[in-house]
């Protein structure tokens, strides 16, 4: 019913053929092309957009939001590699100006959630040329022997092609030998644009586009989930975008091992892009929008909002987005030091929560894998446990 009506409206209102066509296709439920997505991006107002994206997004998820407990560890900031949009990272040459956990500090971080019901850790960092493979199977080992069901979300692609190039493995034995010692999935980082025109000009001595889809196909292959980023909103055309989300839909198409897409907008504080203008809110909303209509099979698109800050993350919620991320906690350097208005991104479980419901959206805590934790829509929750003031 409610397609028919939204449908029939957009119909009527778009006069353009081109956008005319996609809106059939996407109520079709009929995969859009490149040119298609090249139109949305050039002429699709932001009203038609989130129309799309919407019922892309209600079709598969109705109102339900998602979010998870999580926390952070992030090794270093030591970095081989010198990525210009990056603000976070010092070279191993100046590395006093940086920071470097030692085992024993990341496990007492692990403890220091003893009694906390998170289900989730994110490792990531920079690439620090000592701590190698060996080093964080025997982090994963003791992480997994500490608490055995947390979920280990850990390693940009870029982390993985460094750490098993250095020990001289192909990416199928040294990615074998990481899920063994623990790892249960990887997170979407490092893949920033593919296309080569940009990615030369942004980060061209790290892991190309073919190294970073192999790395995560091969996790694929082991049964692993993966997330896809792409940093969006600096020196890039539409068409450098649409080839970085075309090459993960097709990959997509042969593995089906992605969860979650998730743009990031590139920040400018802080670092060799700082000339380079930030995206504006609206260009961000077509993004996410556009990534919901052109990714037909990646089953959740997730806005980060220690990146967006929590208002525009409410936003997304109606452009597609139906996860936002989790608690998190103070640890993650990224975003504050690239210029993010959270400068402490940490919320609880009441904020998030109340942070939804504020856009009439339903919270669902999911684990890493989308199984459900708690599904606050259920009539166990009362409204004013959660009535928490967010600024
Ligand atoms: O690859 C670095 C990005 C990424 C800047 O998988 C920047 O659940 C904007 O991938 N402006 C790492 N972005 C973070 C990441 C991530 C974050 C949250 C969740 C998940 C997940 C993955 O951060 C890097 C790069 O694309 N980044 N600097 C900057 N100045
Ligand atoms: Fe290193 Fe990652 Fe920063 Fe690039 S984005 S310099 S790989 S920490």
């Amino acid at each position: 019913m409610k397609k028919d009506i939204t449908g029939t409206l957009i119909s009527e209102a778009v006069t353009d053929n081109h956008l005319k066509n996609i809106s059939e296709k996407v109520f079709r439920k009929e995969r859009i092309t490149d040119d298609d997505a090249a139109a949305l991006f050039e002429k699709g107002s932001l009203s038609f957009l989130g129309t799309l994206a919407n019922y892309i997004r209600e079709d598969l998820h109705g109102d339900k939001t998602y979010f998870n407990r999580n926390f952070h560890i992030e090794p270093t900031n030591v970095c081989v590699f010198a990525c210009k949009f990056c603000s976070y990272s010092r070279l191993y040459a100046h590395r006093d100006e940086g920071w470097e956990l030692s085992m024993q500090q990341m496990l007492d971080i692990v403890k220091s959630y003893d009694n906390n019901p998170i289900t989730e850790v994110h490792i990531v960092g920079g690439v620090h040329p000592k701590m190698n493979l060996e080093f964080f199977c025997e982090l994963l080992q003791k992480i997994k022997q500490h608490r055995p069901e947390l979920h280990i979300k850990g390693f940009t692609a870029v982390e993985l092609d460094y750490m098993f190039r250095k020990a001289k493995l192909r990416v199928e034995e040294g990615m074998k030998k990481l899920h063994e010692a623990g790892l249960n999935s990887l997170p979407g980082g490092g893949a920033e644009i593919f296309h080569p025109e940009i990615r030369m000009q942004i980060c061209n001595d790290k892991v190309d586009a073919e190294g970073w889809l192999h790395i995560h196909e091969t996790a694929h292959n082991l049964g692993m989930h993966t997330n896809a980023t792409m940093l969006y909103g600096h020196i890039e055309n539409y068409s450098h975008r649409i080839d970085h989300m075309r090459r993960l839909r097709e990959l997509q198409d042969k593995t089906h091992g992605f969860n979650t897409f998730i743009p990031l907008k590139f920040r400018n504080r802080n670092n060799d892009m700082s000339d380079v203008r930030e995206s504006s809110i609206v260009e961000d909303m077509k993004m996410y929008a556009v990534a919901r209509i052109y990714l037909d099979n990646f089953p959740h698109l997730k806005a980060y909002w220690p990146m967006l800050g929590r208002q525009n993350a409410q936003l997304t919620l109606s452009f597609g987005v139906n996860d936002i991320d989790g608690t998190i906690d103070d640890s993650t350097k990224i975003y504050s030091m690239a210029g993010s208005e959270e400068q402490n991104p940490a919320m609880t479980t009441e904020e998030l929560v109340t942070l939804i419901r504020q856009v009439d959206r339903t919270p669902v805590e999911r684990d890493t894998l989308y199984n459900v934790i708690r599904d606050y829509s259920k009539t166990d929750f009362k409204k004013e446990e959660f009535n928490v003031a967010l600024n």
